[in-house]
């Protein structure tokens, strides 16, 4: 009898405890709404597909445990259709609308009372089939069903900055997902998980390795193991692309230099990169970061970043691959302004690239800030290939500890108009190929996977992955859509409840920011843990690593000036832009101290003095971080017990911190303004000291 209590009690708990996040939004739980599941019932009686092709077989797999999940039913699998109601997978060239979709594209349609899934590829079907599960989750209909989709950016791509010894540099959750020291034998079964996420969003590529490369991923004992696991992601319709260290031919080759000109260094990448082909056929290509932050680079031998590139260009050219080149370099001058090194580095380069390199450029001139107005490049560059950069990884977003849903942040990017061939010139166009009918077109976000149970760290922080493939499948897909569909997929079925985490999703990134960057201020975080304010960081190895570098605060005001009584670094912008950033009475306040050095007591656009303004949004951050807290307890009977408790916890912290910040910020930049709290807000309940003291805690962590 007792026996039986325990396995009870045993179950009980298990029960309790169901979700641990590892499936990520492809759960497929039971569609509980009885209804609804009927409604399948008529087109989900078996799957039909001729082809024994991998990916096909992926894609009717995929369709198999998903409807077995959500409609609780077996779907047998035929060759052949033999009757009516049931989900046919079509590779074919000629379908319906085959005119307007591209070789990834699908189309999903009802005929004849079956649903077909047609595609011009086979990864096309898979990417139908992970549509079709997103709506039947999502609640529609499907007698009717037509829909027709294609990618807008060719290269959708994911960074991972994992290191071969098991660290990710960058990383909130846990360690890599890369087993390199059982890679090629062991192939861990979250790879396959990895791939099935990824092309459930239409993710394409992943470069496995930190930007800041070691050569040894270069070696013949780590080809192969790459090899294994580019086999494992090939079916998903996943290219593999290798971060390479500029100095290879020396650290490895043995050669005495590696200026890109040295006709051996040409040979040794060219043999290089025949070799890599030998383990990885279909290899997609090198992803190089060069003379930036101490990597090496053609800059070393006097040579340019065109001349680095094109070099890997051409030993890329027998192939299908491709070099992408980052554009985040900036020197370390205290009197320059880092807002306009990349620019004024590549800018003379434009034109000179091969059309098989692409400038992966970050969204924004500095270092993905919580916000940060768009890169310059961006619009500027009309004869250059330009891919998006992105970060994933909340690296100065709250890590793993804050709920910051990061799509907003993406879109505010991509949304805004460059000018660069007249209105409506956005962001977006340049990077999706459209505006300079550019060959090639990539969306790169910076992952933020890793060997957590959950892959992510915060449970939300899952959303933020979702969001950065949809929107590289498709950037005129709204926040709210993608909110809705990761929260459908992943934490609950009920309307009411869907709503209210969308509400508290769509709100964090500016609850974030109003705690932290207010107003336009950026990089004052701890020093290198890059986690906590420090906006009296004045020392560090380089000038424009402190936080007094970008705040500028003095007695007189608040702002980096980058008009032209200063770094002039608006004029980097089309006329348009400039004259809708240029005039601090109208720069909009979300930037206006990226642009403008502000008297505290200049009254802005809200009737308040920056001063007044600074404080009450630093005041306002935690107060609704305390309202996330409220909603999220109110949806404690609604979802999954583990993420429930798991949720809660962080947003504890993310108080606790929210309130560091607002004393970190407020306490030191009210010795420059010298001004009280505007009224009703009363003064922090620590001294400056003990708030730097915290940082100290933090390092010792
Ligand atoms: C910065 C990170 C650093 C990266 C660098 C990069 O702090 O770890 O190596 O970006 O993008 O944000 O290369």
């Amino acid at each position: 009898m007792t026996r039986y209590f325990f396995l009870f009690l045993l179950l009980l708990s298990t029960a309790a405890l169901a979700d641990d996040g590892s499936r990520l939004w492809l759960n497929y739980d039971l569609i509980k709404d009885a209804k609804q599941r009927e409604s399948y019932a008529p087109f989900t009686k078996f799957i039909a597909v001729s082809s024994d092709n991998q990916t096909l077989k992926i894609a009717t797999e995929e369709l198999q445990t998903g409807l077995q999940g959500l409609l609780g039913k077996k779907v047998t699998i035929l060759k052949t259709a033999t009757s009516t109601g049931g989900i046919l997978l079509n590779v074919n060239q000629n379908a319906p609308s085959s005119a307007n979709i591209s070789n990834e594209g699908y189309e999903i349609y009802a005929e004849k009372g079956n649903i077909v899934i047609s595609s011009k590829s086979e990864t096309g079907v898979l990417y139908g089939a992970f549509e079709l599960l997103r709506a039947i989750q999502m609640g529609k209909s499907l007698a009717k069903l037509s829909i027709t989709s294609s990618p807008k950016v060719k290269i959708r791509m994911l960074n991972h900055w994992d290191n071969a010894n098991g660290t990710v540099e960058r990383g909130y959750a846990g360690s890599s997902m890369w087993k390199w020291n059982e890679l090629p034998h062991r192939i861990d079964p979250r790879y396959v998980m990895y791939a099935r996420a990824n092309a459930s969003i239409g993710i394409n590529a992943t470069s496995i390795n930190n930007v800041n490369a070691s050569s040894r991923f270069l070696t013949a004992e780590y080809l192969e193991k790459i090899k294994a696991v580019a086999d494992v992601l090939r079916p998903y319709g996943i290219k593999v692309f290798i971060s390479v260290n500029f100095r290879s031919p020396r650290t490895l080759g043995g050669l005495k230099t590696s200026d890109p000109l040295d006709p051996e260094v040409r040979k040794w990448w060219n043999d290089k990169t025949k070799e890599i082909h030998q383990y990885i056929p279909d290899f997609g290509g090198y992803l190089v970061k060069a003379n930036s932050e101490g990597e090496p680079g053609p800059q070393d031998y006097g040579r340019t970043h065109a001349d680095g590139a094109n070099m890997l260009a051409e030993a890329m050219r027998p192939f299908s691959g491709i070099v992408i080149w980052r554009a985040f370099v900036y020197n370390a001058d205290p009197n320059g302004d880092r807002f306009k090194e990349g620019y004024a580095q590549f800018k003379p380069l434009d034109g000179t690239f091969d059309p098989k390199v692409i400038v992966q450029v970050k969204n924004g001139p500095i270092d993905f800030m919580p916000r940060e107005p768009f890169h310059p490049m961006f619009g500027a560059f009309p004869k250059t290939t330009l891919g998006m950069e992105f970060q994933i990884t909340q690296e100065y977003l709250g890590q793993s500890t804050h709920l910051t849903y990061l799509a907003p942040m993406f879109k505010e990017c991509l949304d805004t108009d460059t000018y660069a061939k007249g209105q409506g010139s956005t962001v977006a166009k340049v990077i999706d190929g459209s505006l300079y009918n550019a060959q090639y077109s990539l969306m790169a976000g910076v992952a933020n996977t890793g060997s957590d149970v959950n892959w992510c760290g915060h449970p939300f922080n899952q959303s933020n992955w979702y969001a950065f493939g949809r929107l590289a499948w498709d950037h005129t897909l709204s926040s709210e859509q993608i909110a809705s569909e990761w929260i459908r997929m992943t934490l609950t079925q009920t309307k009411q409840t869907e709503q209210k985490i969308s509400d508290m999703m769509l709100k964090s990134h500016p609850i974030y920011v109003s705690y932290t960057y207010p107003l336009g201020t950026s990089h004052m975080m701890g020093e290198s843990h890059h986690y906590g304010p420090e906006p009296w960081l004045a020392k560090s190895a380089r000038p424009d690593w402190t936080s007094v570098y970008y705040h500028r605060a003095d007695s007189i005001g608040l702002g980096f000036d980058r008009t032209g009584k200063l770094s002039n670094a608006l004029q980097l912008y089309s006329p348009e832009v400039q004259q809708k950033w240029g005039n601090p009475e109208q720069c909009p306040l979300d930037y206006l101290l990226w642009f403008h050095h502000v008297p505290w007591s200049k009254k802005l656009s809200t009737g308040r003095s920056l001063w007044d303004e600074l404080c009450v949004r630093y005041y306002d951050g935690p107060v609704q971080v305390g309202n996330l807290q409220k909603t999220w307890e109110s949806l404690k009977a609604n979802v999954d017990p583990e993420i429930f408790e798991n949720v809660k916890g962080r947003l504890k912290i993310q108080e606790k911190e929210a309130l560091w910040w607002r004393d970190a910020c407020v306490l030191y930049f009210g010795e420059y303004s010298k001004m009280p709290l505007p009224k009703p807000l009363t003064p922090p309940q620590r001294t400056l000291n003990e708030v730097k003291k915290l940082v100290e805690i933090y390092h010792l962590r």
